[in-house]
């Protein structure tokens, strides 16, 4: 019979979930309770047997249920819903999480008894920053479309509300938000217009890694704390943006598509696509964009998006005049993609353009003469020691030029798009009150999930490598974790070590490792593929985390946290180098377009950039690590929290959830490798009350006899029974180590016992008494025999 529905069992019933919907082995029997009910666990660490299979049944029927969110200790699983449940983001809901985790005092552990939602991972990070002045991130990460954007649009308006401070039920409906937030609030859109695609998994994908920073005037932390009112208020944001997909501009699959903004331009009326020859144009005109695969994105035509874009784009203070530049730029791009090229006067050797209305066109758009701009296109300009010449491209590498043109121009229109929201945003610049520069920080990451596809190219290393980054600093955080929980059980943490991921990075990153060694090719003149491969392989061969593919020489793999993932290093190199020919750079150089011609993009956050100081340092993975280091670096002042979102299914509907594609975002999510580590030393654990119930036949009463407990506390009697039982109930089950000491198979905390593994399943098989189904099944289920 299969039990996935999760209804009590009956009495010498076996419960089980059948192999085909479980088919990792057999039955996850961890979720019942001493009664031998299935029972669901809010927070899994409360899971008294815990292993893939009972976090996957516990997950799939809270999801059923219509319950996203699961606790694992501080880590918030959230599993995309793929319907809204409104109930569970009214204004009422917010106030109710930040009422009771923020405002509300109390000595116990506030998320007693509360379902866990994103709200509480906001509310407490509001917490940590507003009372206990140290600045917060919450990294929310999963593969595509499994709701990491949804989820930080989720927590950044609960934080827009929270900081408003306590509310009553009467006003909880009212949700007013000032300007500064209302504009830190609806730059999202404005960032997903430009940054968001449709692709296969997404409808609204993004396609690029960002880091929020949240600012508030906590200029009065450290004070008193105050319950009664909100003190700490957001005055501002600031972006960080991370690898944007700009190889979308130029070409997407049928069922996918280039940038949404693209589309919105097009669907605009004809009065208001800012460059006049668009009138009349269709998506189709332009090779780049082509027919859409959907009429509407979240449920908005792209007309409608377009008008939300231009007011958000007003909003944060982009006047008509840049309005304009704007959308010039990009018409731009959409010119590009227009060019045709042809072998010039017969000569195969060069080239030009064929497509003449286009070439004057996008001239026009520029700024600059169409000879000037077709001879940047077509011909490369050579320097040597003692002289500058010209040569001839191919219609090929004149295509090619075209194409990293419209994605240089891309590149420049989204970061000038971040830098009107940061500099519309910032509170550095922005924020009058408190007197101060300095503010208070709750980062919102939202970067690109573990990848492992059929074939992996460079973006998957990069997006592989920041994912390694990141699943360092949770593997130490779960850690710390234990460690205190250990230590407020009062239980000594001799015995813990875990695998971390530090040969992955020291191949990645590590001297002579891949980006060293591909960042040397790129430099080398001649420098290709195949030799980053050989090299790379040569000088990394020791380690224990690189994989040699002898059949092919453009092929290594990396045994990544998350599991194995096999390279094809076809265009590393290339896909590595940010240079512009130097024909194209000054194109956008002589352009009238203040977008295009911007030279040292200012970075994301308002601030000139620095000097490239070196060629490595220009490379894509150079600038890249250069982030992705100063990111962990602001994400180590942090204390961070963690939410995993999962995607149950790849049809993208309600309620169903598919068991293998969740565990494994469970692996790469790392929670599995959480949990484990968590209970590395003591995997199973029982609350020591349980302990007295559950195994009360099997404490020798002569040897300690229960009136010694008389004046302790419950807490204390507790424990005090629980030692004294475990110590008689598996003084058989003790071993001895190497060294002739004895191991304990158990220890007991001051409010849990913990047991190490096959130490409950010994307790249960012997428990002389009220073997009910449960026991029966879980001995079964142990032993192997269901
Ligand atoms: V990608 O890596 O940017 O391609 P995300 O960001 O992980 O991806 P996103 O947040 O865009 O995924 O969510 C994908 C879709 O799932 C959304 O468009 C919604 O339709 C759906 N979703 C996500 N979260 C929720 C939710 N909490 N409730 C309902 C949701 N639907
Ligand atoms: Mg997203």
């Amino acid at each position: 019979m299969d039990c996935d529905g999760g209804r009590a069992a009956k009495k010498g019933e076996q419960i089980y979930i059948s192999m085909k919907e479980y088919p990792f082995g057999v039955l996850p029997l961890a979720n019942v309770d001493v009664n031998g009910n299935l029972v669901e666990f809010a927070d899994m660490v409360k899971l008294p047997y815990l292993h893939e299979a009972a976090i996957l049944y516990n997950l799939k029927r809270r999801h059923r249920e219509g319950k996203p969110y699961t606790r694992t200790g501080d880590i918030i699983i959230a599993v995309n819903p793929f319907q809204w449940l409104t109930h569970l983001y009214t204004e009422k809901k917010r106030s109710y999480y930040s009422n009771r985790l923020v405002w509300e005092q109390t000595d116990k552990d506030p998320r007693d008894g509360m379902e866990p939602h994103v709200y509480e991972v906001s509310a407490l990070a509001y917490k940590g920053l507003a009372f206990g002045n140290v600045d917060q991130s919450i990294l929310v990460s999963g593969e595509s479309g499994a709701g990491k954007t949804e989820t930080v649009k989720i927590a950044m308006n609960h934080m827009a509300s929270v900081q408003q401070g306590p509310k009553s039920e009467a006003d909880a409906d009212i949700a007013q938000l000032d300007p500064v937030v209302d504009r830190v609030v609806q730059s999202n859109p404005l960032l997903e217009a430009f940054g968001n695609a449709k692709t296969l998994r997404n409808d609204n994908s993004s396609r690029f890694g960002k880091y929020l920073q949240l600012q508030f005037d906590n200029s009065s932390a450290g004070a008193v704390p105050s319950y009664t009112r909100s003190t700490c208020k957001l005055v501002g944001s600031k972006c960080e943006v991370y690898l944007l997909e700009k190889n979308r501009v130029t070409q997407h699959t049928e069922m996918e598509r280039t940038y949404h903004v693209f589309y919105q331009l097009l669907a605009a009326p004809d009065k208001q696509k800012y460059w006049p020859k668009l009138a009349g144009k269709r998506n189709e005109d332009f090779k780049y964009v082509g027919k859409s695969s959907t009429t509407k994105i979240e449920d908005m035509t792209d007309e409608e998006h377009y008008h939300h874009t231009v007011k958000v784009l007003r909003m944060v203070g982009v006047d008509d005049n840049m309005l304009k530049e704007l959308f010039v730029a990009i018409a731009i791009v959409l010119q590009c993609g227009n060019l045709v090229f042809g072998a010039k006067g017969g000569d195969r050797d060069k080239s030009e353009v064929t497509t003449r209305t286009e070439i004057k066109d996008l001239a026009e758009l520029l700024g600059v003469d169409d000879a000037v701009c077709e001879m940047a296109f077509t011909e490369r300009t050579m320097k040597t020691r003692s002289e500058t010449y010209k040569v001839p491209l191919k219609t090929d590498a004149a295509k090619e030029a075209a194409d990293s043109f419209a994605k240089e121009v891309y590149g420049k229109i989204f970061l000038w798009v971040v830098d009107q929201v940061n500099s519309a945003t910032n509170a550095e610049t922005n924020y009058q009150g408190g007197g101060r520069d300095d503010f208070g920080i709750i980062g919102l990451l939202d970067i690109f999930g573990f990848e492992s596809f059929k074939v992996n190219r460079f973006e998957q290393l990069c997006i592989n490598y920041a994912n390694e980054k990141l699943q360092q600093k949770f593997t130490e955080d779960v850690f710390r974790a234990v460690q205190e929980e250990y230590e407020s059980e009062g239980i000594e943490l001799a015995e813990i070590t875990y695998d971390d991921n530090t040969d992955v990075l020291d191949l990645i990153e590590g001297r002579g490792g891949l980006l060293a060694m591909l960042n040397e090719e790129c430099v080398r003149p001649g420098g290709n593929d195949q030799d980053f491969v050989q090299k790379a392989l040569m000088a990394n061969k020791t380690s224990p985390c690189l994989i040699v593919n002898r059949t092919d020489r453009m092929s290594f793999g990396v045994h990544h946290y998350a599991g194995k993932v096999m390279y094809d290093a076809d265009k590393f190199v290339s896909s590595n180098q940010d240079t512009l020919p130097t024909d194209l750079e000054e194109l956008g150089k002589a352009s009238a377009n203040s977008i295009v011609s911007r030279t040292e993009a200012a970075d994301t956050s308002g601030k000139p950039k620095r000097q490239k100081s070196n060629i490595v340092g220009q490379t894509i993975w150079g600038k890249y690590k250069t982030q992705l280091s100063s990111l962990m670096t602001n994400l180590r002042t942090t204390s961070s929290r963690y939410i995993r979102c999962i995607k149950p299914n790849m049809r993208k509907v309600p309620v169903a959830m598919e068991h293998v594609p969740t565990i494994e975002q469970l692996r790469c999510a790392g929670v599995v490798a959480a949990v484990t580590l968590a209970r590395s030393a003591f995997p199973n654990r029982l609350d020591n009350q349980a302990v007295k119930f559950r195994y009360n036949s099997m404490w020798d009463k002569n040897a300690f006899p229960s009136k010694q407990t008389n004046n302790m506390t419950k807490e204390q009697q507790a424990k005090c029974i629980a030692e004294a039982i475990l110590t008689c109930a598996l003084k058989e089950k003790e071993t001895k180590n190497k060294e002739g000491k004895i191991v304990r198979q158990f220890v007991v905390g001051h409010t849990k016992s913990y047991f190490r593994a096959g130490a409950l399943e010994y307790l249960e098989s012997n428990r002389s008494t009220g073997l009910d189904a449960q026991a029966t099944t879980i001995q079964k289920y142990m032993r192997g025999a269901v």
